[in-house]
């Protein structure tokens, strides 16, 4: 049983998705859903990882909920993910589809790695005998989303579906989610926050998602004038653009997006650290205190501060439903005292199953059933969660988006003209960081910008250069990131 497909019968001709081709219902989403199972089951693809590539919209859901259906995994692959990118996920998942919207076969059509591919038209044609699906077990894999950690390259972090329903239900009580609502998606589907927070929660509720492929702010503006949206669910680096947008308009366009802002019922900032300015400008912007939370790919949402009462600036609220919650010492003790910073850890039925084909990174990422998050928090004799930043330096968070410093400077070293580099965020006003990176090499930037760009998708390149002789070390030979950020003075 999957809980989010089966509540859609229930909506029935309610309105699901509204992408750029067209509105579409629930019993649509449904019955397109259960044919591309029958195509999967038709072709015998059962329990596997499928990657499936689609811009944000109807088709996108339509075959994620297929895979489901056909009790295999979804694997999401994003339009700015490179071939070089999208060749290490078969690699890394062992999938053996990829269902790839025809407007993308760019991405897909010089692939090293061997794997079948059909497009959604070819899925639905796709007539069969049988027309039986599985009986997908709660404990079943059912999202795998690919995350940045500390070492080299993205894990694969499998939820099942009994943990995707959980984390569901939690935002779904806490932020009230009811089928009057309507929220506007423009971000990626390939990460958490657009696919569970926004695109899980609407469908599982029976409210409206729109859709649109990616963030564009007049865009935004134009919809959330309409008056019809109730929520919108953003990163900082989108509300910082929103307010630079709204800062060009004149009296007349200010006033009717304000307008239209005043039927909303919730906006809320996640997956980075929201800066004080955006929130304060914000509130005069829109009427709306943004309900700033937290999460991470591997545990879902797991703070929220209040939909009703006081939305504290600066952090997380309070623990959210069927989230537990502690902050830790070293030896991973709980530590009591209010404003004493410790790593924060979490359980409960919405954690993650595992790193896919990692056990040990999976045991090593837990101390007695906790997850250790990598983040550093305190917590206020109140009871709020404040995040202070994270224990590694090498974990960037540039746009909302979690990148690897050590998987950047990775590819940096496959280049023939490079014998070391260091990568290093710096901070930012848009992005919150950005990414830069110290080489020792015979290459000119333009030359590197050039060939980094087959390499990774755009939001992993580095934006900031520093060419050098040699790297700022100590006597272990070990690279002084603190010290290289004093290079980009
Ligand atoms: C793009 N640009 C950057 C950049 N990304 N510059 C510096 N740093 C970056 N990270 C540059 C481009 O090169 C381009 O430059 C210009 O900015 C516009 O690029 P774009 O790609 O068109 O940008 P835009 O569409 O505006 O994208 C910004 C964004 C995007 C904020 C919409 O980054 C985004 O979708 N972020 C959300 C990521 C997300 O969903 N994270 C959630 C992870 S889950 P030029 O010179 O060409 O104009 C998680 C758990 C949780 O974290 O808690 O939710
Ligand atoms: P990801 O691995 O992409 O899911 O990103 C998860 C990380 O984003 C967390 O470990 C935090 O470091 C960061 N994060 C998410 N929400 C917030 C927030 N509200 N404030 C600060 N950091 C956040």
């Amino acid at each position: 049983m999957i809980p989010i497909v089966q509540n859609s019968s229930e909506f029935g001709d309610a309105t699901a998705i509204i992408d750029n081709s067209g509105t579409y219902t629930y019993n649509h989403l449904r019955q397109q859903a259960l044919i591309i199972a029958h195509a999967l089951e038709g072709r015998k693809i059962a329990a596997q990882p499928v990657l499936y590539l689609f811009p944000s919209g109807f088709q996108y859901v339509a075959v994620q909920w297929g895979i489901w259906l056909s009790g295999n995994m979804a694997v999401p692959v994003h339009t700015a993910h490179t071939p070089h990118e999208i060749d290490y996920f078969i690699e890394d998942s062992g999938a053996t589809l990829l269902i790839c919207d025809k407007t993308l076969k760019h991405l897909t059509t010089h692939l090293k790695n061997n794997i079948v591919q059909a497009d959604f038209e070819e899925l639905i044609q796709e007539s069969h005998h049988n027309k039986r699906i599985p009986r997908v077990k709660p404990e079943s894999n059912a999202l795998m989303i690919y995350t940045s950690g500390t070492t080299g390259k993205p894990k694969g972090v499998v939820i099942s579906h009994e943990q995707l329903d959980t984390q569901i239900r939690s935002l779904s009580k806490a932020w009230e989610w009811k089928s009057s609502d309507r929220i506007l998606n423009v971000l990626p589907m390939h990460h958490v926050h657009g696919v569970v927070n926004i695109t899980c929660c609407a469908l599982y509720n029976g409210a409206t998602v729109e859709m649109q492929p990616q963030f564009d702010a007049a865009c935004v503006a134009e919809r959330m004038a309409s008056g019809q949206l109730t929520l919108f669910m953003a990163v900082p680096t989108i509300y910082h653009k929103l307010i630079q947008h709204f800062e060009k308009l004149n009296n007349e366009e200010r006033h009717q997006w304000q307008h239209g802002m005043k039927s909303m019922r919730l906006m809320v900032s996640g997956s980075a650290a929201l800066p004080m300015p955006t929130l304060a400008r914000w509130k005069v912007v829109s009427g709306h205190t943004l309900l700033e939370r937290y999460g991470m790919t591997e545990i879902g949402m797991a703070l929220s501060n209040p939909l009703h009462g006081e939305r504290r600036a600066g952090t997380v609220g309070f623990p959210l439903p069927f989230v537990e919650v502690k902050i830790a010492d070293e030896s991973g003790n709980e530590i009591k005292d209010a404003g004493t910073p410790g790593e924060l850890y979490v359980k409960g039925k919405t954690v993650f199953k595992q790193y896919w084909n990692k056990p040990e990174e999976t045991a090593n990422a837990f101390v007695d059933g906790w997850f250790k998050t990598g983040d550093v928090a305190e917590k206020s004799s109140d009871g709020y969660f404040k995040i202070l930043g994270r224990k590694s330096s090498d974990i960037i968070k540039s746009g909302g988006y979690k990148i690897s410093a050590l998987e950047i400077e990775n590819v940096l070293l496959s280049h023939e003209r490079i014998s070391e580099c260091a990568v290093i965020a710096l901070p930012d006003v848009v992005w919150g960081e950005t990414i830069a990176a110290a080489i020792v090499g015979n290459v000119l930037q333009s030359e590197l910008t050039e060939w980094l760009r087959d390499k990774m998708a755009g939001y992993k390149q580095p934006r900031h250069f520093v060419f050098v002789k040699q790297l700022p070390r100590n006597a272990m030979g070990k690279i002084l990131k603190p010290e290289v950020r004093n290079l980009f003075k």
